[in-house]
């Protein structure tokens, strides 16, 4: 079952969805089948847990605390833990057992709480035989236990105070932690059982299972098993399984696993003063965003904000490009950078400023182009004609306000936000630096502007393109275009007729987008806007490799 079959169809009430938690927890606990549940101590943690595929959450006692701050020693008033299990329960959609310590104190403490993790839809709670305030069962030796009657009087209480009849209410035997022996831990377990807990948790701090068989084999099934194996970690989960264990519960790595990648990026970045080294290593800020749901709000902002005109693009990504095998059964947008084809980077780059709307004109092995959410445009001439032909191919689009691109570049989300904030009707993103590189000769689309790039902070006067060619004398050069250029409405306009007035002169099929912007530069205001790197296009393998870095 994958994440989206196991959600709630979104028309069911709140209750219905906690409903469907808890008995999804009970499924888990009595099957017959060895569960698996995930440590999460809040809500992004849930979410990671469940995008790996786990159907049920421990929320540990333990890492809640640890990532307040604080000891595991009920230092987090009962009230603080219900707001964490809020976020993680509306987090996500799979059910959590939640540790409930000792219950936060006597029977009375065990009943307000099963009440409010009903209302915040945890499933279950796990209470174990200690008192208040508890300590971490690998903490010291011979922890005082709770009087057996006084706790079956919590695991009564915290029954009949369920609102949901499959909540579950596993009930924790720390005698073999407290060093009480096994007659005294399947005592306890007996009479928790027999006071109405669903489970029994055996708990043990040795580094081998011998204990936990010992107690399976003897508790013979009486109820659901559930173990937590941190200490006895190298014992293979086959054998938990002909143990007849019901579930185990991987209890704090999600948290461990957090605190070693902290550590080591933040002494990192403290180290370097810089974050160069560690950008590659860490996730990224579009990860965030995919993990929270972003997508989901873009969604709901189109059917409740007032429609805001937005603008939309098209990307010309018809040639198959010089890029030998690797282009022969893909064109060259297709070409794979780090697990992403240069077209989906740029399709993401172009959601993360608003443009959803994304034709993409395509000839060459357009059945390669698989990236999802784009518009195909056929340009089925794109052996013999050029990139006007191909934007010509896309003219109906040229309407309102839109981008338009080469299928083959990457640039920094940044470029593209402030290229949309520029004032002027077209408005090209140009690199002023790139060329000092190389020599102008290994550039095409060589810009000459009125007014050379300044790098003054303050200086905010336009600048205009006077011509753009593969062709320009060095000391001409003001920079190279990066495949990038905005068109207000009106801007679209201009290029819709001016793309006319080229095929009327019979020169559409072979012309390019620096004739197109030279032409346009002598009739309107053609704006320049400089940058300074952070953009790559792959024309070359050597461009490929550098692609490959650039993140
Ligand atoms: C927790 O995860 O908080 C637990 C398990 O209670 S243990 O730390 O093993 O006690
Ligand atoms: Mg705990």
């Amino acid at each position: 079952m994958n994440i989206q079959d196991r959600r709630p169809p979104i028309d069911v009430s709140a209750h219905d969805t906690h409903r469907s938690k808890a008995a999804a927890l009970r499924r888990e606990i009595e099957s017959p089948d060895l569960s698996f549940l995930m440590e999460a101590h809040n809500g992004l943690s849930a979410k990671i847990a469940e995008e790996a595929g786990f159907s049920a959450l421990w929320a540990s006692g333990l890492t809640i605390s640890a990532s307040l701050g604080l000891r595991d020693s009920n230092e987090a008033s009962w009230t603080q833990v219900l707001d964490v299990l809020e976020f993680m329960s509306d987090a996500t959609s799979l059910p959590i057992l939640v540790d409930g310590d000792s219950g936060y104190g006597n029977f009375n403490n065990v009943r307000r709480l099963v009440a409010k993790l009903g209302e915040r839809g945890i499933a279950g709670v796990c209470i174990e035989d200690k008192l208040f305030p508890k300590t971490n069962s690998f903490i010291g030796e011979a922890q005082p236990l709770a009087d057996v009657d006084e706790f079956c009087g919590r695991i009564k209480a915290g029954k009949d105070s369920q609102t949901d009849d499959n909540f579950v209410l596993v009930a924790r035997v720390e005698a073999l932690i407290s060093g009480r022996g096994m007659e005294e831990a399947l005592m306890r377990a007996e009479a928790y059982h027999a006071a109405g807990a669903d489970a029994i948790l055996i708990h043990s701090k040795l580094k081998v299972p011998s204990e936990i068989f010992a107690f399976a084999e003897r508790w013979a099934n009486r109820a659901p098993l559930v173990i937590v194996p941190t200490t006895y970690y190298t014992t293979p989960t086959d054998l938990f399984r002909q143990a007849g264990i019901s579930t185990v519960i991987w209890a704090n790595h999600a948290l461990r696993a957090s605190i070693t990648a902290m550590r080591e990026t933040t002494r990192r970045i403290f180290a370097d003063q810089s974050l160069q080294e560690i950008e590659g290593r860490v996730a990224t800020v579009k990860d965030i965003f995919a993990l929270v749901g972003n997508a989901e709000l873009e969604e709901a902002e189109q059917r409740y904000l007032p429609d805001k005109a937005t603008a939309r693009a098209v990307v010309l990504a018809a040639s198959r490009g010089g890029l030998d095998e690797l282009t022969q059964d893909r064109p060259k947008c297709m070409v794979d950078v780090r697990g992403q084809s240069l077209l989906q980077r740029l399709v993401w780059t172009l959601a993360d400023s608003g443009i959803r709307n994304v034709g993409v004109v395509c000839g060459y092995r357009k059945d390669a182009v698989t990236v999802k959410g784009i518009s195909v445009i056929d340009n089925t001439r794109y052996a013999e004609t050029g990139e006007l032909y191909s934007l010509a191919c896309a003219r109906d689009r040229l309407d309102g306000e839109t981008i338009v691109v080469y299928g083959d570049v990457l640039f920094r989300q940044y470029i593209l936000d402030a290229l949309m904030a520029v004032k002027g009707d077209i408005v090209l993103a140009v690199d002023a630096l790139k060329l000092f590189e190389n020599g102008p000769e290994h550039y095409r689309d060589l810009v000459v502007a009125d007014r050379p790039f300044s790098g003054d902070y303050l200086d905010e006067e336009p600048v205009h393109l006077r011509n753009m060619s593969a062709d320009i004398a060095r000391s001409d050069i003001s920079g190279e275009w990066m495949g990038l250029a905005r068109l207000s409405a009106r801007g679209a306009a201009w290029v819709r007729d001016e793309i006319a007035a080229i095929e009327a002169e019979g020169l559409l099929e072979q012309a390019d987008l620096p004739l197109l912007f030279s032409r346009l530069a002598r009739k309107y205001p053609v704006i320049v806007h400089y940058f300074t790197g952070h953009w790559l296009d792959v024309d070359t393998l050597q461009d490929l490799a550098n692609a490959r870095n650039f993140t």
